[in-house]
């Protein structure tokens, strides 16, 4: 069972997903399209350098870090922004700071329940999204 957040993961769950959105500035029609997407990722790890790729029908979105060191991130079809990254764990839960024009940004992963936890906030609002693992065990 999926003790680590390595390995392909789909989305079960997505609430409050518009909020996040209208808080980073997303249009209203770019909001409609990405609400219907069924989200997947897919995390590897080695040590302490992650690569996470976001994957969708209509966009993907890759970031690659390590822990512990502060990296640039440009948030390529999302909002298009310049952050200075950082990510961090505490306890079992993996967490990024996402430094740059909005406040209190940033995400949460962790797993619950052999599920992928997922919480991305800015300025406030709280976008909780929840993946199901979908690895092949073989
Ligand atoms: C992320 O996850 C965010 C990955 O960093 C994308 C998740 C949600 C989309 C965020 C903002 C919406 C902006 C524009 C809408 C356009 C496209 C829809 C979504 C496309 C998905 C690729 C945290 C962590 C590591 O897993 O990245």
């Amino acid at each position: 069972m999926p003790a680590s957040l390595s390995g392909k993961w789909e989305m079960i769950s997505n609430v409050n997903f518009d909020n996040y959105m209208i808080a980073l500035g997303i249009s209203a029609s770019l909001r409609k399209i990405a609400a219907k997407l069924t989200l997947k990722k897919k995390i590897e790890r080695q040590e302490d350098q992650f690569i996470v790729k976001t994957t969708s029908t209509f966009r993907n979105y890759t970031v690659t870090f390590k822990v512990g060191q502060e990296f640039n991130e440009f948030t390529k079809g999302l909002d298009n922004r310049h952050l200075k990254s950082l990510v961090r764990w505490e306890g079992n839960k993996l967490i990024c700071e996402q430094t740059g024009e909005k406040k209190n940004r940033g995400w949460t992963h962790w797993i619950e329940d052999d599920k992928l936890h997922l919480e991305l906030f800015c300025e406030g609002q709280v976008c909780k999204q929840v993946y199901k693992n979908v690895s092949k065990t073989r």
